[in-house]
């Protein structure tokens, strides 16, 4: 969920990493978001490229990469490493903290808490397991299998067991598999499932059960063995399959089959590109959000426009189409 990373460079690698890696800092430790952005879509754009950057001037020219970035990628270039990133390294309270953010369900606020509590890593946790609520309680534990990405023919085969799962309830719901799967990756860091049913849409306030039924039975099979969090359209939990070793990260989204592509868009992301086709969509008096795309009149949003596809919603918005792989 929060741990992205931009794909791999085999030109840049190095520099993407510590990008990365300055980016992790400002999230975590400095609680930065507008630095952590700012790293994070340098890494992007230079993650892209297929040569090697030849100084901070090259990368300069890139968008999204400044002066101080600049600096720092010659530094990378003349000396082999980043004396910024030596230091946070060798910084206990940075170290820690970075630590206690990977547990699924730890921010960096509550990551710095426990650290001022000189609690400081996983064996810490265990032992004040008081400190911590229902979802970090299962991020502790299963820390590790979180950390292990998913291949691609396991997404499928746990999509697979769901669905046959919802189609033994009811043969109306409709499910796809979004995030980083759709895009094509072949490992993910959790199981993103978007859920219609043709009888629900927007106008019904009523969706019934639609999103617990099929949790509770899901829960009975022992697909699901944990739940983080259960509202009427969103669920995150935990999930396994039989033959397969680690416990997986499930988000299911139940969506009105109306709202079902601007679901679809928005489930699929990047996080990178949904928030610049939004910003996209702003210029062009556009607001696109999960639900729908609707006009901005005199500033206010109108009624939401017919959406048959995704091509349909890079349309309206003269937005050039990507393909779900094109949107890392
Ligand atoms: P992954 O392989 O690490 O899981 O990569 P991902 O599939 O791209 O990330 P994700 O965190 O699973 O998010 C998938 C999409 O879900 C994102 O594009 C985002 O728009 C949407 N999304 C939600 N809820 C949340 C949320 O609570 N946090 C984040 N980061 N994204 C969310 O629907
Ligand atoms: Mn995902
Ligand atoms: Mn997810």
């Amino acid at each position: 969920m929060s741990k992205r990373k931009a794909p791999k460079s085999e030109k840049n690698e190095d520099i993407v990493e510590a990008l990365i890696e300055l980016a992790e800092y400002e999230k975590n430790v400095e609680r930065n978001r507008f630095k952590e952005k700012a790293y994070r879509k340098a890494a992007t754009i230079i993650a892209g490229l297929d040569k090697r950057i030849k100084s901070g001037d090259d990368a300069k020219a890139l968008p999204g990469v400044g002066d101080k970035i600049a600096k720092k990628i010659d530094e990378i270039l003349e000396t082999g490493k980043l004396r910024k990133l030596e230091n946070i390294r060798a910084d206990d309270k940075s170290t820690a903290i970075n630590l206690l953010t990977r547990v699924s369900g730890i921010g960096p606020a509550k990551a710095k808490e426990l650290v001022d509590a000189g609690i400081i890593n996983l064996d810490d946790l265990e032992k004040h397991k008081d400190k911590l609520n229902h979802a970090q309680l299962i991020g502790l534990k299963h820390f590790h299998d979180f950390e292990v990405k998913i291949p691609r023919e396991e997404v499928k085969e746990l999509f697979e067991s769901v669905k046959k799962v919802a189609d033994s309830i009811d043969e109306e719901y409709m499910m796809e598999v979004c995030g980083s799967f759709r895009r094509g990756a072949k490992f993910s860091g959790d199981v993103d499932i978007l859920l219609c049913h043709s009888e629900f849409k927007h106008s019904d306030k009523h969706h019934g059960d639609l999103l617990h039924r099929l949790i509770k039975k899901l829960t009975e099979k022992e697909l699901v063995t944990d739940k983080i969090s259960e509202g009427d359209t969103k669920f995150m939990g935990v999930a396994k399959l039989p033959k397969h070793k680690h416990f997986r990260r499930l988000d299911v989204r139940l969506l009105p089959v109306d709202e079902y592509y601007c679901g679809l868009l928005y489930f699929t992301g990047s996080n990178i590109f949904n928030t610049e086709m939004r910003a996209h969509a702003h210029q062009k008096r556009f607001i696109l959000n999960e639900h729908s795309l609707r006009p901005l009149e005199c500033g206010k949003p109108g009624a939401p426009l017919p959406v048959s596809s995704e091509q349909d919603i890079f349309e309206y918005l003269d937005y050039p189409y990507k393909k779900p792989e094109d949107r890392d």
